[in-house]
């Protein structure tokens, strides 16, 4: 039998049990684009699509060992978080970045509201993501909820999107991909901040696919990209790519209530 070795990426993130989202998403994601993922766990939520029943947190002392047996042991070359619920976790996961994975690209999709409309993160985490995060990361991923919450203002088109983004990516001395995929317009168009001049990422909005994950899948796939060797902008174009496709070629089920549909994670031809 071959040996066999590939980049190995790390996404810190909660669990999703439907798996259309969080570090199974992440995970599937990795899988699907060549890269062996690893994955220290933040919460544990119980979920389908459109509905959040409970979230419970995993000791912060749990997660910072997760993390630093993985540093210790993988040549992890791309770092993703995804949801880190509360301040302690938040403050903890910052800590162990500063101090064990220097040198590793960490993509920060600043999770706080599921597709569902229910809260994820603990309001007051958003401070240590300020101060402690966002200025460690090479990247973070804001939707335009997101940014609204981040900036204090209305996001809601192109052009709020970036005064939105223009002011993170100055505030925080990193770069911003506002994702604009509810704008509305037939094109799902993202924005990314903080280099010399400002880049556009487009592809065609994929109508009536009421998924959740799509910003998990994202992030993890820049990460991924990053892991195997790409430039951001590339990562980010080929992520992009990556996600639509996933929306495109979605699973869908029929129950008792409707139609569950799920994002298509598979390696992509
Ligand atoms: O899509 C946001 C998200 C992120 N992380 C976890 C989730 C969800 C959404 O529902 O459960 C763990």
């Amino acid at each position: 039998m071959a040996q066999q070795s590939s980049p190995v990426a790390l996404t810190v993130a909660g669990s999703d049990c439907s798996a259309g989202a969080g570090l199974q998403a992440d995970l599937k994601t990795f899988s699907a684009l060549g890269v062996f993922g690893v994955t220290a766990v933040t919460c544990v939520v119980a979920e389908v699509p459109g509905r959040v029943l409970r979230i419970e947190a995993v000791d912060a002392q749990n997660v910072r060992d997760q993390i630093e047996l993985l540093l210790a042991h993988f040549p992890i070359a791309a770092i993703k978080t995804g949801l880190l619920f509360s301040p302690e976790i938040v403050e903890t996961v910052a800590t162990v970045l500063e101090q064990s994975a220097q040198g590793i690209p960490v993509i920060v999709d600043p999770v706080m509201i599921a597709t569902s409309g229910d809260a994820l993160l603990q309001p007051a985490a958003i401070e240590g993501y300020c101060s402690r995060l966002f200025p460690r990361a090479t990247l973070v991923t804001p939707n335009m909820a997101e940014a609204a919450a981040l900036t204090g203002r209305r996001v809601s088109n192109l052009e709020e999107m970036r005064v939105a983004g223009n002011e993170l990516a100055q505030k925080f001395g990193t770069r911003f991909l506002l994702k604009g995929g509810h704008l509305g317009g037939a094109q799902a168009t993202d924005l990314l901040f903080g280099g010399t001049a400002v880049a556009e990422f487009s592809a065609p909005f994929v109508q009536g696919v009421s998924t959740h994950g799509t910003g998990c899948t994202y992030s993890a796939a820049i990460a991924a990209r990053l892991a195997l060797g790409d430039s951001l902008p590339e990562a980010i174009a080929r992520a992009k790519e990556f996600v639509s496709r996933a929306i495109r070629d979605h699973f869908s089920w029929t129950n008792s209530s409707g139609e569950v549909h799920a994002l298509n994670h598979e390696r992509q031809t």
